[in-house]
């Protein structure tokens, strides 16, 4: 691997249908396809995995990650994100968590915790989040999260040791 590339884990959801594409799995699916193109190389994708929603949206979401390599920097790899989103026909109506065709969340970069006024890596939630964890985990179990110390395996399983009683 070349000194300018990075390696970043993206984190894939969907919960609507698109035409010409169809359901939010086949969305994630061909999103999981775009992270593969041009200077993004796709190193590992995960299952896509049925998933209730978290916050108002009523419809479940289909999600999935990816470990990317490339040489752009983490600004530029938000913006090609969003890029990708916007080829997916999603509306930026600036309500958060409505339902949307495609969301695409760095998650982790090889180069450890990086803020700005748009981005903030780790992602702040996902510690928190079965629906990014779950399919992380089989892609980089053990990609170690810079703020905690824990390993995506490790941040997996007290998730859903901690929610298991419960169930
Ligand atoms: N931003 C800051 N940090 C990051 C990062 N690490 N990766 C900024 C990507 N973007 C980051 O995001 C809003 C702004 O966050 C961006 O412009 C960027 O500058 P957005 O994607 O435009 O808006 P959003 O997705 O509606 O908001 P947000 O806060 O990203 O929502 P979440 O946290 O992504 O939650 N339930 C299930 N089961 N599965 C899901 O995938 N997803 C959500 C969305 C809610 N419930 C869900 C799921
Ligand atoms: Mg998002």
């Amino acid at each position: 691997m070349s000194e300018a590339e990075h390696i970043y884990l993206i984190a894939v959801g969907s919960n609507m249908r698109i035409a010409g594409v169809g359901e939010p799995r086949r969305v994630v699916e061909r999103a999981l396809a775009a992270l593969g193109e041009g200077n993004l190389t796709c190193k590992s994708r995960g299952p896509v995995v049925a998933t209730d929603p978290l916050g108002p949206s009523q419809r479940r979401y289909a999600n999935s990650a990816a470990v990317v390599q490339t040489p752009l920097d983490p600004e530029a790899m938000l913006t090609r994100l969003q890029a990708i989103e916007s080829a997916f026909e999603r509306k930026r109506r600036g309500v958060r968590w409505r339902s949307r065709t495609l969301d695409l969340d760095i998650i982790l970069w090889s180069g450890g915790a990086y803020h700005s006024e748009r981005l903030e890596i780790p992602h702040p939630e996902f510690r928190h989040r079965d629906f990014v964890l779950a399919p992380a985990v089989t892609v980089a179990p053990e990609w170690r999260d810079p703020v905690s110390g824990l390993t995506l395996r490790q941040l997996h399983a007290r998730l859903t040791k901690r929610r298991s009683p419960r169930r």
